[in-house]
This record gives C-alpha cells, structure tokens and sequence, in this order.
C-alpha cells in the first residue's frame, strides 16, 4: 500500500479512530445490570466544548530536568499515565492533572494503592485492559488479562460522582489496524500504549495536543521513568506494545517545529475538529 502523507494520516485517524468507552448496553454489561455503573454522560462529551490546548505527558525518564513543569501546566488540559506522580517533580513535569489514563494493572495490583493514592482522585480516569485481538465482550469479560472489573464496580460505587471510564477494546483494536496499516513492517498483534491510547483521546477533545517526551529529545535515556530508578530501554524503544511503530506514526503527524522536538522532546498535534478533510 502506498504511504499515506501527514494530511492524509490524519484524516485516517480522524475518520477511524473513534473514541469508545464501554456505556453497559452491550452483552453481557446489559445482562449483568451494569449500566448503572457507567457513566451517563459519554467521554467524548464530558467536556462539552472541549479544550483548546491539551498536553500530554509521558512517563519517560527523558522528562528529568527539562523545567517544561510551567509549560505543561499552562494547557488546558493535562493527560498523564498510570503511577506517574507530580509531587516532587513539579519543576519537570508540572502540578495540573485533568485526566489519567491507568491500565488493568493499577487496579489490580495492591502495590498501587488505587483506592487511597492521592494519584486517583479529583481527576478523570480511563482505565483499559489488553483484551485478545479477536475476542468479544463475553470472552474478554470472563477472561481479562487484570480482572480490572471488581475494582472498578467497587470504585464506581464509592465515588459515583468521579467521571471513571473503561476503553471498549474495539477502540484499542481499531488504533492497532491503523499503526498497522501504516508501518511497513508487521507489528506485534499486542495493544498499543496507554500513550497512543491518551494521544488520540486527546486529538478528539482538544484543538491542539502537545505531548511531551514521547518522542524522546536530546535527554533520550535508559532511565524508564522519571520517577523511578529503573533501567531499560524498552520503556521507550518498545517491547511488549508496538511502541516505536506508534512513535513513527506520531512523528508523520507532528507540526510542531524540529527545534521543539529536541529540546523538549515535544510534538505538536491538531486536534480532530481542526482538521479539514
Ligand atoms: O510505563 P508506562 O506504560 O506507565 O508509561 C506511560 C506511557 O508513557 C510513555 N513512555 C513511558 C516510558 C518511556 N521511557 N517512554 C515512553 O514513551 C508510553 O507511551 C507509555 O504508554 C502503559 O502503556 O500502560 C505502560 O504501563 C507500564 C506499567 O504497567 C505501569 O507503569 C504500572 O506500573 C508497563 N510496564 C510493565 O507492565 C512492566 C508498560 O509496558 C506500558
């Protein structure tokens, strides 16, 4: 297949990748009474008019002394991932959370503490579970990959007030074929990060995205992430997600300048509604 150009990315990604969280009308979330558990009021419309400007933060250690902390929290919006703390790394990384995307492991893994890290509250959650390729709500419902479902029936019922979705894996999927379609190897069939997941979130509830040491800059680092003394270059280059498939797919969109990419390890983004297709 012929290489699509960035306008012509973008178009692809604003025609198909639909946002979709799980609303509890389809079996067997319908047959087990859980559609009071979801929220009312669809993702996608939480934020009626939507943001202007939004930042994405990455949990990469590259963040480390970049003093961005001012930069990222002059946005609107502000999207980080799953343990990733601001306390005590304000300077680098800012104090503003609006939403926090957490995979299946946060809820299930005690370590984590999810129901009394200050990391959880006041803010938006998406939570999502690597459900198989092929497998439908039944089959992942009974078999997935963290059991997120129990903490989150627990969470909603204590804090039914928070907005705290769960991704519908077709979504996830859907993101996948796209990463696919447009790399000129074959990818692995395993899910995209929570990175790419929260990128294109943000692509449909914002004007423009700004994410932030995705894309590694000059501070590119072994170090995983900025707030733990872990060393592996996968965390950035990739290993169970097809992260450096999903990485140079991003880097065809960017319209932000060279100079930003090195310096800030930032990439500029338009949001759906921007774009003319
Ligand atoms: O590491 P993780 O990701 O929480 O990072 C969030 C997102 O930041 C981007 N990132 C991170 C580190 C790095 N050096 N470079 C980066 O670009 C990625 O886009 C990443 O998605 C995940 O995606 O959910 C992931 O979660 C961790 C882990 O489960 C959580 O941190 C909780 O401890 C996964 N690691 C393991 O399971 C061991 C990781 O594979 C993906």
């Amino acid at each position: 297949s012929k290489k699509l150009n960035p306008q012509e990315l973008l178009c692809v990604l604003k025609k198909r990748a639909h946002v979709r969280t799980l609303d509890g009308k389809e079996a067997p979330f319908s047959n087990l009474g859980w559609e009071k558990y979801f929220p009312q009021t669809p993702l996608n419309l939480l934020y009626r008019q939507g943001f202007s400007s939004c930042a994405v933060v990455s949990s990469a250690g590259a963040i480390l002394n970049s003093s961005l902390g001012a930069e990222i929290d002059a946005h609107d919006a502000v999207l980080r991932f799953n343990t990733a703390p601001t306390r005590n790394y304000e300077r680098d990384v800012g104090n503003k959370t609006t939403m926090r995307i957490i995979n299946s492991q946060i809820l299930t893994n005690p370590i984590h503490h999810f129901t009394d890290s200050y990391l959880y509250k006041d803010v938006t959650l998406v939570a999502w579970d690597p459900s198989p390729y092929f497998a439908d709500l039944h089959m992942w419902y009974h078999k997935p990959d963290y059991n997120l479902f129990p903490p989150y029936e627990q969470h909603r019922k204590k804090n039914p007030d928070q907005p705290f979705y769960i991704i519908h894996p077709k979504f996830t999927w859907e993101l996948w074929k796209i990463i696919q379609e447009n790399s000129n190897e074959k990818i692995q069939p395993n899910p995209p990060s929570s990175g790419f997941i929260g990128i294109l979130i943000m692509m449909s509830m914002c004007q423009k995205v700004h994410v932030y040491e995705y894309i590694p800059s000059y501070r590119q680092t072994d170090l995983c992430h900025y707030h733990e003394q872990y060393y592996d270059a996968a965390c950035t280059l990739g290993a169970y997600h097809p992260l450096l498939y999903e990485k140079m797919l991003v880097q065809r969109i960017n319209q932000g300048s060279e100079d930003n990419l090195l310096r800030k390890g930032k990439v500029t983004l338009p949001g759906f509604s921007s774009i003319q297709c």
